[in-house]
């Protein structure tokens, strides 16, 4: 037996904690979970694009600018190596972004939240890249090859990312009074949908318990969250900014911070639609999509030859 060729049995290299390749024997309902869940990361990506690329003509200088055109165009970059990572499961782009468009697969909740001032954009960096990365570092050692070699890609970029979204919110939480405001005010309004992306609690999520025997997902999602709120702590001291939760405590029973958990009703509502950006984020993305047909036909055109 070749360790190339061979078919390798799936539940003895789960148990031994091995990657699965492509080209591995693998249940039906890993596949089309990973296809799910990498497909909704590749598509939070390409939607996380809309919110900060609203500021790229108004930063404030060359130098904030230059940063968010990098970051924005890294998301781009993460979207396709997601779809790419997708693609060795047996599904297309094309296909998956047919699901995207007719809103059969979702992207995550916090990119429907609309980006008001400059300060959410540190905010963004700050705590929706910091929840990203507590979230997907631990997907690095993900069960699925392709899925875990680029989240190690994407995690190294995310990590920039959010050091310059705290440099950002450091630089306004230091400022003038009226900066030091927007920068509360954009806290104030990101907390929850932030502590919202980990999804919702054990008890009520659907996928946790396969994937985590699957190690697709190595931590369940308040285990992340707690973490997320653990480490923000410290760092919203260090910014002298507050967090919006009047019940955010050090316990030393559990060795970790209480707080108020986010409202999943509202998570929920978010998902199926009824976020305040929800309609406006689709309708963009479709535009992109169609404004782009030509690229697609000249590349299948060149293809062809
Ligand atoms: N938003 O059984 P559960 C980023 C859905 S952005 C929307 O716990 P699972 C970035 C869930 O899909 C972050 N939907 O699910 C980019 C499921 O519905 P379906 C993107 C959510 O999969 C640019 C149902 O609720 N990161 O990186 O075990 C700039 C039940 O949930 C959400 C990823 O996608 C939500 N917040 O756990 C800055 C990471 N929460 O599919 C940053 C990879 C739950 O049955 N994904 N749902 O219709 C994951 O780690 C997991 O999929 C989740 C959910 C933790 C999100």
């Amino acid at each position: 037996m070749t360790g190339i060729t061979a078919t390798r049995s799936f539940d003895a290299l789960i148990a031994a904690d091995q990657r699965i390749e492509p080209r591995d024997e693998m249940p039906d309902a890993y596949r089309a979970g990973l296809v799910r869940q990498i497909a909704q990361h590749a598509h939070s990506e390409i939607i996380g694009m809309q919110p900060e690329g609203a500021w790229i003509s108004r930063a404030p200088s060359l130098r904030r600018k230059a940063i968010l055109l990098a970051k924005v165009q890294d998301e781009a970059g993460h979207g396709l190596y997601l779809y790419a990572a997708a693609e060795t499961l047996g599904v297309s782009r094309d296909e998956l972004e047919g699901l995207l468009l007719t809103g059969r697969q979702k992207y995550s909740s916090i990119f429907n939240y609309p980006t008001l001032t400059w300060a959410d954009i540190g905010v963004i960096g700050w705590l929706v890249d910091g929840a990203a990365i507590v979230n997907q570092v631990p997907l690095c050692r993900c069960s699925y090859g392709p899925y875990a070699r680029a989240m190690i890609r994407i995690c190294k970029e995310e990590s920039f990312h959010q050091r310059q979204g705290y440099e950002l919110l450091h630089t306004l939480a230091h400022g003038s009074p009226a900066q030091r405001e927007m920068a509360q005010d954009a806290v104030d309004r990101w907390w929850y949908p932030s502590l919202a992306m980990f999804g919702p609690p054990d008890g009520e999520s659907t996928h946790s318990a396969q994937s985590m025997k699957w190690g697709v997902k190595r931590f369940s999602n308040d285990e992340l969250r707690q973490r997320f709120v653990d480490m923000c702590v410290p760092q919203a001291e260090v910014l002298g900014l507050t967090l919006p939760d009047p019940d955010l405590r050090w316990s030393e029973e559990r060795g970790h911070h209480d707080f108020t958990p986010p409202d999943f009703d509202e998570l929920m509502r978010v998902v199926k639609g009824d976020g305040p950006c929800n309609a406006q984020r689709m309708a963009h993305r479709r535009a992109a999509h169609d404004n782009g047909s030509w690229v697609r036909e000249a590349a299948a055109a060149h293809a062809a030859k």
